[in-house]
C-alpha cells in the first residue's frame, strides 16, 4: 500500500462510515423509542435505576432547565465533579443538549487539580453531590463568571443565595423548550490529556468527533451484541470512569446508543464489583488491564461467578497475552477477549480487535477501525516502516480532535499539516496488518490505565526548597502497569530526604498519581544538550534499585 510519495499509508480493512452530521445526544437516543421502558442504567451499589424514556426526558428538561432558568448560552463550559452515578448521564446528555461544552474531572481530585483544569477550561457552572460540595466551594467562587453549582441528592445544602441547586428541585415543574440547534461540528467534549509532552491540556472534541467514533465501531466484524428486543437485552458492568474518554464514549455512549442495560458502581471494590457480577450477572464487561488482572487473581473471584459473561473489552493499557491466557484459565469457560486501542486525542478509538480473532493474534490490539488510516515512522529517521518494524503510530481519521484548547503549539506538534496525530506510542502490525502495541516515545505515564503527566510531579516537587533538579518517570508495576517515581538532585547544602518530598506529593494529588516508585537521589539529571531529560536512562537506572 504504498504511495509515490515514500509513504506507507495503511486502510482500514472495515472500510468506511457514513458522515454523521448529528450532535451526540441526537446520535445516542436516535432509537430510543426502540427500547423506551427498558432499563437504561442501574447502580448496581444503591440499585436506584432509570429507563430509557425516564433518561431521554429528563434529559431534555435538563438541557432546559440550564438555559431557560440557569441563564447558560450555548458554548459556556460546565465542569462535571462526579463518580459513577445514574445521573451522570443526566449531568452530561442534558449540558450536551443545551449546546453547552462539558469538561470532568477525577471526583478524588484534590481542590489543586480541580482548580487548574477548571479555570483553564473556563468553566462557569459545575455539578456535583453533596459529598464533594466543599471542593467546589473551595475552589469556585474565585471564578469571574461563576454561575453556579448544580448538587445531585442536594436538597440538605441547596441555597439560592450560593446559588447551590439542587437538581432534582431545579427540573421539577420544567417543560421542555427549545434548545439550540445544528451545533453537530462544535466542540462538545474538553477532556484533559497531557499528550506527548507537559501538562494536561484540554481536547477539543466535537459532537461529530465523538458521534462519528461511536459509527467507527459498529461494523458487524467489530460488534457483538445481540439487538435489544421486547424479550432481550444484554447487560454491561464497568466501573471505568465516565470522567475519562473511555468511560465515556467508549463505553457509556456505546452502551446507550444501542439500548443495552448499563450498570455501574461508583466506588471499586473487590466486594462491590463481585457482588454486582452475582447480582445482574452481566453478559459483557469493559476493564483495564489492572481490572483483568485482578479478575484472573484475586482469590475472591471464582470461576462460577463469571459465567454470565461473553466478552470482556480490555483498552487504555498493554495487556500482554499472558494476561489474557491467566484469565482464560480462571474462567474456564470460552469468554472473548478483546482489546481496544484508542487516546483522549482520538475520541479515543482507533484500533480495535475484531469479534472472533484468529487465535494467532492474540495479543494484539487489532486492526483499524472504519475510516482510520495508519502509518508507522521510524522513531530515528522518520521514514515509513513495512510490516514487524517498529516506529511511532500516526492515526488520520474523523475521530481526531479539533485541537487542544488555547494552546496552538502543543496542537502543531500533535496533529501535522497533514492531519496525521502523532501519537506517540511505539508500534508494529504484522503482515495481516494487526497491531501490536510495544512501547511509549512520550512521557506519559499510565497507572491503573489513568494519565499521570511527569511534568505535573515535577512542577509540585520543584517547589520544594531542596530541590535543585527534577526528573519523573514511569517504572513496570506488576499490579498497576507503571507507578511514577522521581529522581532528584538535592540543592547543594541543603538536606531533604524522601519522606518530604513524598508527603508533599501526597498532600497535593489524587492518590493514583502519587510516587508509588518512591524518590532516587542522584548527583544530576541526564539531559540532551537542549536540556530535554532521557527519561530511558532513567527508567533503565530506575529498574536497578
Ligand atoms: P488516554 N495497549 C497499550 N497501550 C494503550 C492501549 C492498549 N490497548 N490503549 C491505550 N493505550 C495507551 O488518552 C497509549 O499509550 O486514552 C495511548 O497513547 O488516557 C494512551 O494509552 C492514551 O491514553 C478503547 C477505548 C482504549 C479507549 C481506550 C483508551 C483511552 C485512553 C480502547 O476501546
Amino acid at each position: 500500500p504504498s504511495s509515490p510519495t515514500g509513504k506507507i499509508i495503511l486502510e482500514s480493512p472495515f472500510g468506511t462510515v457514513n458522515p454523521v452530521d448529528v450532535t451526540l445526544p441526537d446520535y445516542i437516543w436516535r432509537n430510543v423509542d426502540k427500547w423506551e421502558d427498558k432499563p437504561m442504567i442501574t447502580c448496581g451499589s444503591s440499585g436506584r435505576s432509570y429507563t430509557y424514556g425516564e433518561g431521554r426526558m429528563i434529559c431534555r428538561l435538563f438541557a432546559s432547565t440550564l438555559i431557560s432558568k440557569l441563564g447558560l448560552k450555548k458554548g459556556d463550559v460546565v465542569g462535571l465533579l462526579l463518580p459513577n452515578l445514574p445521573e451522570y448521564v443526566f449531568a452530561i446528555h442534558g449540558a450536551l443538549e443545551a449546546g453547552l461544552v462539558v469538561t470532568f474531572v477525577n471526583p478524588l481530585y484534590t481542590p489543586m487539580e480541580v482548580r487548574r483544569q477548571f479555570e483553564n477550561a473556563g468553566v462557569k457552572l459545575c455539578m456535583t453531590i453533596s459529598l464533594l460540595l466543599p471542593v467546589i466551594q473551595e475552589v469556585f467562587p474565585t471564578l469571574n463568571d461563576y454561575a453556579g453549582t448544580i448538587v445531585f441528592g442536594g436538597e440538605e445544602v441547596a441555597n439560592e443565595k450560593a446559588r447551590i441547586y439542587d437538581f432534582k428541585t431545579l427540573v421539577s415543574g420544567q417543560t421542555p423548550e427549545d434548545l439550540p440547534e445544528s451545533f453537530a461540528h462544535e466542540v462538545a467534549l474538553l477532556p484533559y490529556s497531557s499528550g506527548t509532552t507537559g501538562l494536561p491540556k484540554g481536547v477539543m472534541l466535537t459532537h461529530r468527533n465523538c458521534a462519528i467514533n461511536l459509527e467507527q465501531c459498529t461494523n458487524k466484524d467489530l460488534i457483538s451484541y445481540e439487538p435489544t428486543t421486547d424479550t432481550y437485552q444484554e447487560r454491561v458492568l464497568s466501573v471505568l470512569p465516565f470522567f475519562h474518554i473511555y468511560g465515556f464514549n467508549g463505553i457509556l455512549n456505546g452502551v446507550l446508543s444501542h439500548g443495552l442495560h448499563m450498570i455501574t458502581i461508583p466506588k471499586f471494590t473487590p466486594e462491590s464489583y463481585i457482588e454486582c457480577v452475582l447480582k445482574y450477572k452481566p453478559t459483557f464487561l469493559f476493564v483495564v488491564p489492572s481490572l483483568l488482572l485482578f479478575l484472573a487473581s484475586h482469590p475472591s473471584v471464582k470461576a462460577e461467578h463469571l459465567s454470565s459473561i461473553k466478552e470482556i473489552t480490555c483498552g487504555a493499557a498493554p495487556a500482554s497475552k499472558g494476561l489474557i491466557d491467566n484469565f482464560l484459565l480462571k474462567a474456564q469457560k470460552d469468554i472473548r477477549i478483546r482489546q481496544g486501542y484508542g487516546m483522549t486525542e482520538s475520541s479515543p478509538v482507533s484500533l480495535y480487535t475484531r469479534v472472533i480473532l484468529p487465535e494467532n493474534k492474540t495479543g494484539s490490539t487489532g486492526q483499524l477501525v472504519l475510516s482510520t488510516q495508519a502509518r508507522v515512522v521510524s522513531l530515528t529517521d522518520g521514514c515509513d516502516l513495512g510490516p514487524h518494524k517498529s516506529g511511532e503510530l500516526l492515526i488520520k481519521g474523523p475521530q481526531v480532535m479539533a485541537g487542544y484548547l488555547n494552546n496552538e503549539k502543543a496542537t502543531k506538534e500533535t496533529v501535522d499539516e497533514d492531519g496525521w496525530l502523532h501519537t506517540g506510542d511505539v508500534v508494529y502490525y504484522d503482515e495481516d496488518e494487526y497491531f501490536y502495541v510495544v512501547d511509549r516515545t512520550k512521557e506519559l505515564i499510565k497507572v491503573k490505565g489513568n494519565q499521570v503527566s511527569p511534568t505535573e510531579l515535577e512542577n509540585l516537587i520543584s517547589q520544594l526548597k531542596g530541590v535543585a533538579d527534577v526528573a519523573v518517570v514511569g517504572i513496570p508495576d506488576v499490579l498497576s502497569g507503571e507507578i511514577p517515581r522521581a529522581f532528584v538532585v538535592k540543592r547543594p547544602g541543603m538536606d531533604i530526604d524522601e519522606k518530604t518530598i513524598l508527603s508533599h506529593v501526597e498532600k497535593n494529588v489524587v492518590a493514583y498519581k502519587k510516587l508509588a516508585g518512591g524518590v532516587k537521589f542522584l548527583d544530576m539529571i541526564p539531559r540532551n544538550p537542549s536540556g530535554k531529560v532521557l527519561r530511558n536512562e532513567l527508567k533503565v537506572f530506575g529498574n536497578n534499585p
